[in-house]
């Protein structure tokens, strides 16, 4: 695996052209995709995207997140909504994000979140990575990545699960629990993403183990500056930290329950 980061703007990029959606699942954060979305078709724009998406999967938020999205389609046509009934978490909003993208025939398909602790103006680094790799990961564990406004609480969590991951685990990617990564179709396709029932930091772990281990993506991180929310509220707590301690495990002893669908080379596009 090679880490890399100041290089990618050099050459015009092949993959600018290519259809990118990034996936947004929100509960209630309405105050932040307010701000998030024009922002990142801001960076569509000065990036020169042809074919660049949005598509926030929200759980019906009472806040009203769902009817601020809808307010920005009326300036956004490349912005989609996917509502569903209710809350199911943040796995279950990624399978039916990443499977209404698939539908949409993105080539390049991004996990993101809404609260602003993923900086839009990385998306480019990421699409320029991804025409030497199957997957970029956004890194707070390589050399310039960093965390900005965490406690010594949420560091320690974030560090053991990445001890824990990497002693039981033996993956080779440093930033195991990140939520800021773009794949290649190509090898989201060839999981069977319904059969994925794990949520929070083990749908994270779990969809890694995948693309790494049965998948042999080609994985790059990407050093990032990860700020903590300043609104709304965190969702992730110690039921999520105990499924991701126990989902580590299960990995380890009896793998992942999820089948990987071969392709023909003609398949794959
Ligand atoms: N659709 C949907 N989105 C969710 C759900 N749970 C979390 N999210 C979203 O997933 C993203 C990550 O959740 P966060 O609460 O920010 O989790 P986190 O980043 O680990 O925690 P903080 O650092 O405290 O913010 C955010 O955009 C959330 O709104 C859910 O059940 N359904
Ligand atoms: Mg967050």
């Amino acid at each position: 695996m090679k880490m890399i980061g100041k290089e990618v703007n050099q050459k015009e990029s092949t993959a600018s052209t290519s259809r990118i959606v990034i996936c947004i699942p929100t509960y209630n954060e309405r105050e932040n995709i307010k701000n998030l979305i024009p922002a990142i078709f801001d960076i569509f724009k000065s990036s020169g995207f042809k074919d660049a998406h949005v598509l926030v999967i929200d759980d019906n938020s009472p806040d009203g997140t769902a009817d601020e999205v809808k307010r920005l389609q009326q300036h956004h046509g490349n912005l989609h909504l996917l509502l569903r009934e209710r809350k199911e978490g943040l796995g279950r909003a990624y399978v039916a994000g990443f499977r209404r993208a698939l539908s949409m025939k993105a080539e390049i398909i991004f996990e993101m979140d809404a609260d602003f602790s993923h900086d839009p103006r990385m998306i480019p680094y990421f699409v320029k990575s991804l025409e030497r790799a199957d997957l970029c990961v956004g890194s707070r564990r390589v050399k310039g990545g960093k965390v900005v406004n965490w406690g010594l609480h949420r560091q320690l969590i974030s560090a053991g699960a990445n001890l824990l991951t990497h002693m039981v685990l033996r993956l080779k990617t440093r930033d195991v629990t990140s939520g800021f990564r773009a794949v290649r179709a190509t090898h989201l396709k060839r999981i069977y993403l319904e059969a994925l029932q794990t949520n929070g930091y083990a749908f994270q772990i779990e969809l890694l183990y995948l693309l790494e281990r049965k998948l042999n993506a080609k994985i790059v991180e990407l050093p990032i500056i990860f700020v903590d929310r300043q609104k709304g509220k965190s969702k992730l707590g110690v039921k999520s930290i105990l499924e991701f301690i126990l989902e580590v495990f299960r990995l380890f002893f009896v793998g992942s329950p999820v089948p990987i669908i071969e392709m023909d080379d003609g398949d794959t596009n």
